[in-house]
């Protein structure tokens, strides 16, 4: 095989327009989805006021499945045990230590990360508080064919059912049929209740208003196609919904201590993903530069989705040489990548400096691709730049709070007075009598 070298847009931060430079070659082309978009209004209209019969007849139109009832769609618990029962005892074992390292992690975060109620108490007597309820029901869109993923089952069902939540439904295309064990699997070992083999934007509506057979849930999560994204947006505010998934992203602070052909191997880890997906690396050492080079173009002819990595390395890539570490560092905040490699000697140290981020990697051992499947941190995080403003997926997603307050006799007098001087205020006189009839003094 020929070791050929492929073009990798190269910069160095002290080009002119580097800032401009960067910033441009991080965004995406806005996609063409008006006519998508057109399309996903019609399903979800048809889905809304035909239910099952639109399922049926959608699923047999882009699925070709031939089904007379919606419930030939669903997938029992047994099948699904089935799947993970005749999985080869490897498989079985592997998908049973993800699962289990990703529930151990999310409990952790449960407790951790603000998922309990609160209360306190003010000198009066009066309580405040806040109370946590997981959602009721979740729905999990799991894509069918090229990127189906059942590690994106675990990462999506297992902080559900860590949360609470009472009722996880998971949609999955089957094109012709064509049914995923280790998908099913996942869905078996994560708890998931019910499977639906519909995909698309008509399972995004089915999910979202019901349907005869299929329950309406209270939140969206997963990943999925342009169809699925345009349905997610449209059916936002009827229901929750996690968020719209990127092409993925790795970038890569290299000191120069690390082997070049672990850096290379990181960097195709991600861009085997999609012809859209981002590599970066950053790194102080030009030598260190040019010898990442070397080995993309050494392992590249190895790999089966060479065709993938290099279309993906050639339109999105870049190499980028800093002047330092903390450099790198400020250009990772302003990048704000999903996932952020930092193959140093001193990964702690420039850690430290991160600001954003969708999940840290730290030190030459720990390749991204850990973290996708069984580390236990979440491998759903945020793209394009909105690690700027958002986090991981976590327990917190299937969970919401409500405000407690009980206000005792005594803080019935002086929040009264409070409040009915400021309804008097904004003109709401009911607002305002219904504070000043609790005070003993009216005023
Ligand atoms: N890296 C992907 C998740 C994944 N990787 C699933 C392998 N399987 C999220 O950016
Ligand atoms: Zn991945």
């Amino acid at each position: 095989m020929s070791s050929v070298r492929i073009p990798i847009k190269c910069l160095t931060s002290q080009d002119p327009g580097f800032r401009e430079t960067l910033l441009s070659s991080l965004s995406l082309p806005m996609a063409d989805d008006e006519a998508i978009d057109a399309a996903v209004v019609r399903i979800l209209a048809d889905v809304k006021s035909r239910g099952d019969e639109a399922v049926i007849a959608l699923t047999h139109q882009f699925d070709r499945l031939n089904v007379t009832s919606v419930a030939q769609l669903e997938i029992s618990r047994q099948e699904l045990k089935l799947a993970y029962d005749t999985l080869s005892a490897e498989q079985k074992s592997a998908l049973d230590v993800a699962a289990q390292r990703v529930r151990a992690y999310h409990e952790r975060q449960k407790i951790e990360a603000g998922c309990h109620s609160w209360e306190y108490e003010e000198a009066d007597g009066t309580r405040l508080g806040q109370k946590v309820t997981p959602l009721d029901r979740v729905g999990i869109y799991v894509p069918g064919g090229k990127a189906a993923y059942p590690s994106s089952v675990l990462m999506n069902a297992i902080p559900a059912k860590v949360a609470g939540v009472k009722e996880v439904i998971m949609v999955v295309p089957t094109p012709d049929g064509a049914r995923n064990p280790l998908v099913l699997a996942a869905a078996h070992l994560s708890g998931v209740d019910r499977v639906f083999t519909i995909g698309g934007a008509q399972a995004v509506g089915a999910l979202a208003y019901g349907t005869q057979t299929i329950p309406s849930v209270d939140k969206i999560v997963g990943p999925g196609n342009a169809f699925v994204a345009a349905a997610k947006r449209r059916v936002f505010g009827l229901v929750g919904i996690d968020m719209i998934a990127g092409p993925s992203e790795i970038l890569v602070i290299a000191d120069g201590t690390s082997n070049p052909d672990w850096v290379a191997m990181d960097l195709f880890s991600q861009a085997e993903h999609d012809e859209l997906a981002q590599s970066i690396l950053l790194c102080p050492d030009a030598q260190f530069i040019e010898q990442v080079q070397v080995s993309i173009s050494k392992l590249l002819p190895e790999m089966p989705r060479r065709k993938v990595i290099e279309t993906s390395l050639t339109n999105r890539a870049l190499l980028i040489q800093v002047e330092d570490m903390s450099q790198a560092c400020e250009i990772a905040n302003a990048i704000a990548a999903e996932h952020l490699e930092i193959c140093a000697a001193e990964p702690r140290k420039w850690a430290d400096m991160i600001r954003h981020a969708g999940a840290i990697f730290m030190g030459h051992y720990t390749s991204e691709s850990l973290g996708d499947y069984c580390a236990g941190p979440n491998h759903v995080l945020p793209t394009a730049r909105t690690a700027r403003f958002s986090s991981p997926l976590g327990v917190y997603d299937f969970i919401k709070r409500s405000s407690m307050i009980e206000v005792s006799e005594a803080g019935a007098q002086t929040l009264g007075a409070v409040a009915s001087t400021l309804a008097h205020g904004e003109g709401l006189q009911a607002h305002a009598r219904a504070a000043e009839m609790r005070l003993k003094t009216v005023l």
